[in-house]
């Protein structure tokens, strides 16, 4: 994974790196002010743990701020990081404990780390339909073998393969290079694929204007408004593997 050496880690800001959770909406698509929602500036509990899984809980009402204003449905996000041998598993499961159904789009926001982003390509989403963030989110499709970074991209793509991969062709001695296998339960429709290049860079005060060379953002998402019923969970969930 790859966090910014220059990320907020005092809650004051979501943190540059690792999985942000983005509930209870992806970017803009949803009621929140906030870009991707409150969840992952939330103060969480840790309900559970075992030797290989740590079990987080973000409950809504209590003494949480404004955020929930724009989004009034009592609700529950369980979230369970596995570590198991050679996998990451991250899991989602959403509960709606109010009255009436409630919507929410989702993304788990992965950084990956990566020695050159320009040597790095996503696998997976040839032909595929996306939206353009850069273009004013036109629908278009990629009929390249795979997605490469020499510019800025940031595309959602809509209702993927359930596998994806990044390879990383970094010459060995930089310590990188292998490939990441990303594959994602049915409910996860949709991917992400994100990265900031030079003149975003230079705009985050959280991210080093060079960092960019150093990580791809691969966000496992449901980008289109989900439903959800009084009593109903949905669960959603990504492993990850790593091979040289
Ligand atoms: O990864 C997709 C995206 O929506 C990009 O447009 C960019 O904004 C990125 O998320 C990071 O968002 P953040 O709010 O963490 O700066």
């Amino acid at each position: 994974m790859f966090t910014s050496s220059a990320a907020v880690t005092d809650g004051t800001k979501a943190i540059r790196g690792g999985i942000p959770v983005c509930f209870p909406q992806f970017s803009d698509l949803g009621p929140c002010a906030a870009s991707h929602g409150f969840a992952r500036t939330s103060t969480w509990d840790v309900t559970s743990t075992t030797s290989t899984t740590a079990t987080f809980t973000l409950r809504s009402g209590g003494d949480r701020d404004a955020r929930d204003e724009a989004f009034p449905h009592a609700h529950v996000v369980e979230y369970v990081v596995c570590v198991d041998g050679e996998t990451l598993t991250t899991t989602m499961r959403v509960t709606n404990e109010d009255v009436d159904a409630f919507e929410f789009t989702t993304a788990l926001h992965t950084y990956f780390r990566v020695g050159d982003c320009e040597r790095a390509r996503v696998e997976g989403l040839k032909s595929t339909s996306y939206l353009d963030s850069l273009d004013g989110r036109r629908e278009k499709t990629d009929d390249a073998d795979a997605v490469e970074f020499h510019e800025e991209v940031d595309r959602i793509y809509l209702d993927t393969p359930a596998v994806l991969k990044i390879r990383d062709a970094s010459m060995p001695e930089s310590g990188y290079g292998g490939t990441f296998t990303i594959e994602k339960s049915a409910t996860l429709t949709d991917a992400v694929v994100w990265n900031p290049w030079v003149e975003k860079s230079k705009k985050m005060g959280d991210f080093r204007d060079d960092e960019y060379r150093e990580m791809v953002c691969v966000e496992v998402a449901g980008t289109r408004k989900m439903s959800l019923a009084p009593g109903a969970t949905w669960e959603g969930s990504q492993t990850i593997s790593f091979a040289v």
